[in-house]
């Protein structure tokens, strides 16, 4: 099996990653125009998110068609050429596949609509209560309610996220071969990897009122999940013991990780989950504004190391994705500490026990958008929030607050390649704004400069390779109520690794409760460690890896 422990993953958003034909989009001919880039850095896989044909409601999480390339990402030779490409490098690609809903565009939707009934089952298509009301009061992900009405079959269609992507039935066998059929194709042009987006979501339970919540407890992690993750695994990808597989997770538990990633358990080599990243949202309500709770952030990710490894199950470790702020505003400061805290949330997320995800910028410490406009969002989820939060009656003003630190753009905003205009990301107009702060924060900068957060990243890389201990040791929570660091040990054969993080912008000191002399420090964000028997004292943001063999 291909280690995936000592492997680094790196997020690709093809969209704004690299234009090379001036359209303002980026393409895949822009993700080969940058691969010696991408082994500079050191990662071994590339996750491309959805790059297939797509009306792009939802930048290409709705499906047109699985089998093809949209156009405006180029042609399935751009892909062939990427793909071996990337295999010179020693890099290989993981695809991002969306199952849990197609785009309505989709010719079985099409079909559906038209009343054929086979395709019709292959969605899910429900009665309403009476009049105008749905199934259920479930809400989707993206705003309002996750039913739509058809009027020719007086019945409501489920969409959990835009209505624009309705759910597929997972209870129908022949959805799941056609499903298998997909995966197989892409196996066939040689890909070794694969992300499932919101795969937990595909098998729904009873439908029913939600009279606690928005309805996900029906849904979610539902009746039959491990049965259809066991099925696809067995006729896919899992007859390639190179190929490896992670699974986006949505609100799911623990206990059901254990069994998506568990090492004996035949369904992914790995997961994301979430609930590290809820820490700034309210309960389940992200569109508020409250301060980070650091000590739910500490607890939380102690809590999945901790019995993830218990249960022999692995986790994916990440801060950013294409659905998050960026990191360094979020839990960082990106004003005054920006380099040492995009460095110092670097080491302590790829020191844990799980494979790394970066996502494209994060590794040059971008920050969020900035933007202060709604005409400069473009994301479905943004553009529906920004209404709905008005119509809930908040003022024009605290809404974009609200966006200015959520929203999904955050996260889209371009690469940032050179001080250039448009950030070298394109000749032509970027399909959202470029940040302003690419004349300081940019690859050809960072390339440079020895003391960059890139370096830095390329680093911690390198140490996974170097040191048996990250991928495989042991994990042990250490400074578990300290109010400002974040601190754990990892132990491996006779060796251990100590990592600390102080995540604040005063200097703060902790007792390690054991002798550091015969510690070295592998990497840290300052030039002098400050240690004195057991006793660390921690600069503004400041981090440092230690070494014991
Ligand atoms: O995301 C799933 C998901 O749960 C998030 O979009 C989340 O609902 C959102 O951030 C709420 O704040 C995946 C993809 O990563 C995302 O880009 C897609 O929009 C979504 O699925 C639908 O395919």
């Amino acid at each position: 099996m291909a280690d995936f422990k000592k492997s680094v993953v790196y997020q690709i958003y093809p969209k704004s990653f690299y234009d090379t034909d001036g359209d303002g989009l980026g393409d895949l001919k822009g993700i080969t125009a940058k691969l010696d880039y991408i082994r500079e850095l050191g990662a071994d896989y590339i996750w491309i998110t959805p790059f297939f044909v797509s009306p792009q409601k939802d930048n290409g999480y709705d499906v047109e068609d699985y089998y093809n390339i949209d156009p405006r990402y180029g042609t399935m030779e751009d892909f062939e050429e990427l793909s071996s490409e990337a295999g010179k490098r020693g890099i290989r690609l993981m695809l991002d596949m969306v199952f849990n809903h197609t785009s309505s565009r989709h010719e079985w939707f099409q079909k559906a609509l038209t009343g054929d009934p086979k395709y019709k089952d292959f969605y899910i298509f429900k009665k309403g209560k009476g009049k105008g009301v749905p199934p259920t009061n479930w809400e989707s992900k993206f705003g309002g309610s996750a039913w739509e009405y058809v009027e020719k079959f007086d019945e409501y269609y489920l969409h959990l996220f835009d209505v624009s992507q309705p759910d597929l039935n997972w209870d129908n066998p022949e959805v799941r071969r056609e499903i298998q059929k997909v995966v197989k194709f892409w196996m066939s042009k040689g890909v070794k990897g694969f992300r499932f987006d919101v795969i937990n979501l595909i098998s729904k339970g009873a439908f029913e009122d939600d009279y606690e919540g928005d309805g996900r407890r029906f849904y979610t992690d539902g009746p039959n999940i491990h049965e259809y993750l066991k099925e696809l695994n067995e006729t896919t990808f899992g007859t390639d013991a190179e190929i490896i597989t992670v699974g986006e997770m949505s609100s799911t538990s623990m206990e059901n990780c254990y069994r998506y990633a568990g090492q004996d358990e035949n369904e992914l080599s790995m997961v994301f989950s979430f609930h590290h990243l809820k820490v700034d949202f309210m309960g389940n309500e992200k569109w508020v504004i409250v301060p980070f709770d650091f000590r739910k952030l500490k607890e939380i990710l102690f809590d999945w190391q901790v019995h993830m490894a218990e249960h022999r199950a692995w986790n994916a470790v990440f801060w950013c994705n294409h659905d998050q702020p960026r990191v360094v505003s979020r839990f960082g400061n990106a004003e005054q500490y920006w380099k040492e805290s995009a460095k110092m949330l670097a080491a302590v997320i790829h020191c844990l026990r799980g494979t790394p995800y970066i996502y494209q910028g994060e590794e040059l410490g971008m920050t969020n958008a900035g933007f202060t406009d709604i005409s400069q969002y473009r994301d479905v989820e943004s553009l529906n929030h920004f209404r709905i939060l008005q119509e809930k009656g908040l003022s024009r003003e605290n809404a974009y607050q609200i966006l200015q630190i959520h929203s999904r753009d955050n996260s889209r905003t371009p690469m940032q390649w050179t001080d250039g205009a448009n950030g070298g990301f394109t000749e032509g107009t970027p399909w959202i704004e470029v940040n302003k702060n690419c004349s300081t924060i940019n690859a050809a900068a960072e390339a440079k400069d020895d003391d960059s957060v890139f370096n830095f990243y390329k680093k911690l890389i390198q140490l996974r390779k170097e040191y048996d201990i990250i991928a495989y040791g042991t994990f042990e929570p250490e400074a578990e109520k300290h109010p400002a660091v974040f601190a754990y040990k990892r132990c491996y054969r006779e060796e251990k690794l100590l990592v600390v993080g102080n995540f604040y912008g005063m200097q703060t000191s902790w007792d390690a409760g054991e002798d550091l002399t015969d510690y070295v420090c592998l990497l840290g964000n300052y030039k002098q460690q400050i240690m004195k028997g057991g006793e660390i004292t921690l600069k503004p943001y400041e981090t440092m890896i230690l070494y014991k063999k």
